[in-house]
């Protein structure tokens, strides 16, 4: 993976939610989204760390892992809009974009719930004798979620290659790590019996690199790691907190969260024409997935239960 490439995946995560926030203010996108605006440095690390047929599972806040997966952004914003093009029909949304094709086994809007997921996934494969490996992402807040700490026990105790991704941005919605989690987030990790480290999750190499370690240990059966990325998100924790302007962050924090940006960060490892021509190869893609999203039909009202449930039917 070379250096425009990994630039490539955190300019488009951040161009493409800055866009769909954008839309979500035009009325497009109905409901509003979690925008992962900082934290584009852990989906584009980790995911460049991972084989086409390795599959991840998502948050509430999921745009970017989707997309640093492979995602077509054009699909991914016509998800967002509702719109029959979507990647899921338009049925799923922000919350619940999936693309099993590329291994996104889903976003999901449970906090704490995909760890258990990808858990199964990836024992599920070890069991068919394929080497797949699942990543799950996941923040801080979930780091108190019973469903989590299960799946870490299962994980480790089967030796499940998955690879644990904590992005600690600092809060669960309004409220600081420090006053939700007791002890420290790797050391709970490590009392499970598995490898944690602390990783600087705004600079995409670094992420890379941890990860990469991590997917190859998995790969050859030795088991789970944890991955403590630590973050700042930049933006609100849901678009509606535009409008309520909860005044939980200091300016100063703010300030000093986003110095360290991710596109910044990567972005001073090109050539200042490359990177132009990165930037301009990314906006021509995202006017034409405007485009396709905003020329896309919506379902049919009388279609909308439709995909929506398994069939009743038992397999027998
Ligand atoms: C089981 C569950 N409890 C509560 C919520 C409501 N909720 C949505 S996002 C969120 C905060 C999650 O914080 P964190 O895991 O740190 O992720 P971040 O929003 O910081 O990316 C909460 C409490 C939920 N969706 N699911
Ligand atoms: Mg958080």
């Amino acid at each position: 993976m070379t250096a425009d490439q990994l630039y490539r995946t955190v300019r488009l995560i951040r161009r493409f939610e800055e866009r769909a926030i954008g839309f979500v203010r035009s009325g497009e996108i109905v409901g509003g989204i979690h925008p992962y605006v900082g934290q584009e440095a852990i989906a584009a690390g980790v995911c460049a760390a991972l084989r086409p047929d390795d599959v991840i599972t998502s948050t509430h806040r999921g745009h970017g892992h989707v997309l640093a997966k492979g995602a077509d952004p054009a699909r991914m914003l016509a998800e967002l809009m509702g719109r029959e093009s979507g990647l899921n029909k338009g049925r799923g949304g922000s919350m619940h974009a999936a693309d099993f094709g590329l291994g996104v086994l889903g976003a999901n809007a449970i906090v704490g719930a995909a760890g258990s997921i990808a858990t199964g996934a990836a024992w599920a494969y070890r069991r068919q004798g394929r080497d797949v490996v699942a990543a799950s992402f996941f923040g801080d807040g979930a780091m108190n979620e019973g469903m989590l700490l299960e799946a870490f026990n299962l994980a480790a105790l089967w030796q499940v290659p998955v690879v644990f991704v904590c992005e600690n941005n600092g809060y669960a919605t309004t409220m600081p790590v420090q006053s939700a989690v007791a002890g420290s987030i790797t050391g709970r990790a490590r009392a499970f019996g598995m490898p944690a480290f602390t990783v600087d999750g705004q600079d995409p190499e670094k992420v890379l690199a941890a990860t990469s370690a991590a997917v190859a240990r998995a790969r050859s059966g030795r088991g789970p790691t944890f991955l403590e990325c630590t973050t700042y998100r930049f933006d609100a924790h849901h678009t509606f907190e535009h409008r309520t302007r909860l005044n939980y962050r200091s300016t100063e924090e703010l300030s000093t969260g986003r110095s360290r940006d991710p596109v910044e960060i990567q972005g001073a490892r090109l050539a200042a024409e490359l990177r132009a021509a990165v930037d301009a190869e990314i906006e021509a893609l995202l006017d034409a997935a405007a485009g396709f999203a905003l020329g896309s039909a919506h379902p049919d009202p009388a279609a909308a239960l439709e995909f929506l449930y398994a069939s009743p039917e038992v397999q027998r």
